[in-house]
């Protein structure tokens, strides 16, 4: 069915659901590069990314949003406004439902929430690769009961499995419309943003309980001169007792971090890296409008 009729379209979709649910490495593994961090924690994304998928019929714009959750902290407050005023922007939603998990309360209130938006709203069963056929299939049941959905897509964001399958249908639901972005544009955020994130993601693997909440990272200089830039960063935490665990014994979990991070930024920026990283405490920032304006929010 190749043809004239099918018209170039262009726009926005959004990946929605409980933290860890998959969203970031879904948009990372559709754009085809690392454009948002992830990790095993709950509330990893913390700003609003775009990355642009370009094909020949069509520009799919994707917006990668946190986790709606409960709030606990001004933060989670801001956090939660940043994801609706997203919804409202975009013209297809896919609510994420990892294949492992059974559909519980936070996902119904999710999904009632996206019911009332003007956007097509898809359902995605993310995870696929860490379910048998029967668990999937059962899956995709529940789901079905959850709400109305135009569609529902399983995927492996992992093995990649029914990726294009995915990017076909949220395409397929775009407004017909010109080229949004340049071609070649992957991402419009700030090198120094996906910077920070880089290291916050080196700095969440390995802690536990409260404390990848209470990372934060800001780039304070970054000055390329050749194939090296030289990049010094603040990385925040909310109490002494938690810069004591980021550095570590006599400095080595730091130092980690930083070689973890280097690596990935030096792949980010095609040029050797220089990483100069300072531990600071800003007491109780996650609560303090005024720390968190400071740290970008
Ligand atoms: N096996 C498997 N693991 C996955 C897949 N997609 C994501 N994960 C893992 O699930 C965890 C959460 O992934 P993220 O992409 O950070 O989840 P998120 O929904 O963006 O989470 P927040 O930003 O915290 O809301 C990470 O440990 C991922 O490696 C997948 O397709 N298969
Ligand atoms: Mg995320």
């Amino acid at each position: 069915m190749a043809g004239e009729d099918r018209a170039y379209r262009a726009g926005f979709a959004c990946f929605v659901g409980r933290p860890n649910a998959g969203k970031s490495t879904l948009t990372n593994a559709i754009i085809g590069q690392k454009i948002a961090i992830t990790s095993s924690k709950p509330q990893t994304t913390r700003h609003v990314i775009r990355g642009v998928l370009h094909r020949p019929d069509g520009q799919l714009v994707l917006v990668d949003t946190p986790g709606l959750h409960r709030p606990r902290t001004l933060l989670g407050q801001r956090l939660n406004d940043l994801v609706r005023a997203t919804w409202s922007e975009v013209d297809v939603v896919g609510l994420c439902l990892p294949a492992d998990q059974p559909v519980g309360p936070g996902d119904r209130f999710i999904s009632g929430e996206i019911a009332r938006l003007r956007a097509t709203v898809i359902a995605v069963v993310t995870k696929t690769d860490l379910v048998d056929r029967g668990r999937l299939v059962a899956q995709l049941a529940a789901v079905g009961e959850l709400g109305e959905f135009a569609a529902v897509v399983p995927v492996s964001a992992v093995t990649g499995d029914q990726l294009d399958t995915l990017v076909d249908v949220v395409t397929a639901y775009l407004p017909v419309s010109p080229q949004l972005y340049p071609d070649e544009l992957l991402t419009e955020e700030p090198e120094q943003v996906l910077v920070a994130e880089l290291v916050r993601e080196a700095a969440l693997s390995g802690v536990r309980d409260e404390l990848p909440h209470s990372i934060a990272v800001v780039v304070e200089e970054m000055d390329r001169q050749g194939d090296l830039t030289r990049i010094y960063a603040d990385l925040y935490v909310e109490r002494p007792s938690q810069k004591a665990i980021v550095i570590g014994h006599r400095g080595t979990r730091l130092r980690d971090v930083g070689i973890r991070a280097r690596a990935q930024i030096e792949q980010l920026l095609g040029t050797r890296v220089f990483l100069d990283l300072h531990v600071r405490v800003a007491k109780d920032w996650q609560r303090d409008p005024r720390q968190l304006r400071k740290l970008g929010f």
